[in-house]
């Protein structure tokens, strides 16, 4: 009988994952790593970053940190050329990093609309192709785009999260068209309402929150490490012909008005 090979297996796999030492990204860089990953740990942030590589190889895994600003393409440039040198190749690159900066339109600054651009979509960009070059010339790879509901959808007062999130969508099935045929699977994991730092206003709002519960089918919050499952199968082998798919984590809400 043929040797079975868990497909799911990170095993030798190295995952760099953005905006990860707190929030969704902490938990998919949790995720990989408990699936066998050595997982980079990125933000602006370098206590927040060594506080979490801290945690994560006190629980036993292979993590190691990286504090630099994604949205700077030259900062991203020198910190992934010292990433190859000192780790080794870039497997599975996850572009996680978000911020939120909520106000209608009317009352939303042009440096709100941009930043929240710069973070939330253009890092992607400048990351991504960056990474993709030693993809390419190892001829695999994984990206993972951390979408959003607001892929899709909007709501009053986060247009320019919305702007961003759309986009990224959008550049998720942009990259496929130009990589895909390189062995690099791209794709993007769309959640839903989740506990985080970045929503919990919206949860603390009992009004708010009766409407989240009332309007997801699954009649509640996500928590963060039920998007692990769904990282781990994008980074993994047992996805190696899906490409350029937004695979919604977000209780139903998108399926069911
Ligand atoms: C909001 C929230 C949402 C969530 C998430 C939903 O203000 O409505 O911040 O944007 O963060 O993106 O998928």
């Amino acid at each position: 009988m043929s040797e079975f090979k868990n497909p799911f297996s990170l095993e030798g796999k190295t995952a760099l994952i953005t905006g990860s030492y707190r929030g969704l990204g902490l938990s998919i860089a949790t995720g990989l790593a408990e699936a066998g990953a050595r997982v980079l740990i990125n933000g602006r942030s370098s206590e927040g970053v060594e506080a979490a590589v801290i945690d994560l190889r006190k629980k036993g895994f292979n993590a190691d940190g990286f504090a630099f600003d994604i949205t700077d393409a030259e900062a991203v440039e020198t910190s992934i050329t010292r990433i190859r040198k000192e780790i080794g190749p870039i497997d599975i690159l996850v572009n996680s990093a978000g911020i939120q900066k909520r106000n209608p339109i009317l009352d939303m600054s042009v440096e709100d609309f941009r930043e929240v651009l710069d973070v939330n979509l253009t890092s992607a960009f400048i990351m991504s192709k960056t990474v993709a070059v030693g993809m390419i010339e190892q001829g695999f790879g994984k990206i993972i785009n951390v979408c959003s509901l607001m892929s899709h959808l909007a709501r009053p007062t986060i247009a320019n999260y919305s702007a961003a999130k759309g986009g990224l969508h959008m550049l998720t099935k942009s990259m496929t068209g130009e990589w895909a045929a390189k062995n690099i699977q791209i794709n993007g994991i769309g959640p839903g309402y989740f506990e985080t730092d970045l929503t919990r206003p919206l949860k603390e709002n009992p009004e708010f929150d009766g409407w989240i519960c009332g309007r997801t089918p699954a009649g509640r919050w996500g928590q963060p490490e039920e998007l692990k499952g769904v990282a781990v199968f994008l980074a993994s082998d047992a996805s190696t012909f899906v490409n350029g798919q937004l695979i919604m984590v977000d209780g139903g809400l998108m399926a069911v008005v």
